[in-house]
């Protein structure tokens, strides 16, 4: 039986003893046998190469489990749509597949019921500010698609505390989210550099940062995203800093579940494509110019050449859809955290390699 069969199977009769759910906001290690009394009978745990796509052709639509609480990453906007950085690429997907990025609907998850939500089949991809971790990949059943967001786990303090080193919170009061890696990677930094304080646990993001504004707490942390996310909607924006150290790796990107490696595929190389658009200059203003390219690597690309978009079971044209309906990896980063954003995020690691980031595409071809 496959992995990914035997975790769900255990989180089914862990939900039907009406057990908690051992899956956290990142801490979710499977703390017990997954061989453990399972249920042979649930369909969604027999996902098989090829089911995905064809659920969701005959359905129309492609279900991202997304955030609401993350603005300029997923959030509901004052049209009551969702909006963000991930929401993005959940409309990749669509444009590749649909020629219509509006074909999705996104299903707020919190930390702790993402992996379910992936594993019973609820969503067919999860796009949530999500870590890349060993034990997610493996033991939850869990594939993770290229990185999106190279980002690292940060603490916020207010300016004004002076406070500007992982040092100097020695004895401080820190909020962070309840069974979650963030909360493991505090400790295991603080660990390592013996630094001794206050960890204040909380259910969700919003109730954190109610704590640190009225000043209940000292510092709160997550990923950097988050803190930037959450900084631009405080009441003084100004008056909170980010200490410059980085507490972990926290690569972000979307991940489906174990068993169906044509779905693996074809989120991967969609994906894929706004980061190859990018490097080869290819936007959604321009792409017109391309059509007709006498570079063999373009018209590859743009389905002229090659049969690219067949062998993953969508359209020769997937890319030129999703760059034009959504754009390249730039357009959707500045289109929601770039300079003309709240947020104003560098780009850093997040830039192409051939611009001092890590973001390189695998070849079209
Ligand atoms: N990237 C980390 C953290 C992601 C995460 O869920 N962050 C929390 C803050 S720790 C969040 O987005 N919370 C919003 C919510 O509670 O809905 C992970 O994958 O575990």
């Amino acid at each position: 039986m496959r992995n990914s069969k035997r975790i769900f199977k255990f989180l089914l009769w862990l939900t039907l003893l009406g057990g908690i759910f051992l899956v956290g906001c990142a801490d979710d290690t499977i703390s017990a046998d997954p061989e453990t009394d399972v249920d042979e009978t649930d369909p969604a745990s027999d996902t098989e190469e090829g089911d995905t796509l064809a659920t969701i052709l005959d359905r129309g639509y492609v279900i991202v489990g997304g955030n609401n609480q993350l603005p300029g990453f997923g959030y509901l906007n004052s049209d009551g749509e969702y909006e963000g950085f991930d929401i993005d690429f959940g409309k990749t997907l669509a444009a590749a597949i649909f020629d219509d990025p509006e074909a999705i609907e996104v299903r707020p998850l919190s930390a702790q019921e993402r992996f379910t939500a992936l594993q019973t089949g609820e969503v067919d991809v999860l796009i949530r500010n999500t870590t890349w971790t060993l034990d997610r990949d493996v033991a939850l059943g869990t594939n993770f698609t290229p990185t999106t967001f190279y980002d690292g786990q940060g603490i916020m303090v207010r300016s004004d505390s002076g406070i500007t080193s992982l040092e100097e919170l020695e004895g401080a009061r820190i909020g962070v989210e309840t069974g979650t890696t963030t909360e493991s990677n505090l400790a295991d930094q603080f660990r390592k550099y013996g630094i001794t304080y206050e960890q204040v646990l909380f259910d969700d993001s919003d109730a954190v940062v109610e704590a640190y504004e009225s000043g209940n707490i000292d510092a709160w942390t997550t990923d950097k995203s988050g803190l930037v996310s959450r900084q631009a909607t405080l009441a003084n924006p100004d008056q909170h800093i980010i200490l410059e150290e980085n507490l972990s790796k926290e690569p972000l990107g979307p991940t489906v579940r174990h068993g169906d490696d044509q779905w693996f595929d074809i989120v991967k190389w969609v994906t894929l494509a706004t980061i190859e658009a990018e490097e080869l200059g290819i936007t959604s203003e321009n792409i017109e110019d391309f059509l007709g390219s006498e570079d063999p690597v373009v018209r590859r690309f743009m389905g002229e050449e090659g049969e690219l978009g067949q062998m993953l079971g969508i359209d020769d044209e997937f890319a030129i859809r999703v760059i034009t309906h959504v754009g390249n990896y730039q357009e959707i980063y500045d289109r929601n955290l770039g300079p003309d954003t709240i947020f104003n995020l560098d780009r850093g690691l997040n830039d192409l390699y051939t611009d001092g980031g890590i973001l390189y595409s695998p070849p079209f071809r």
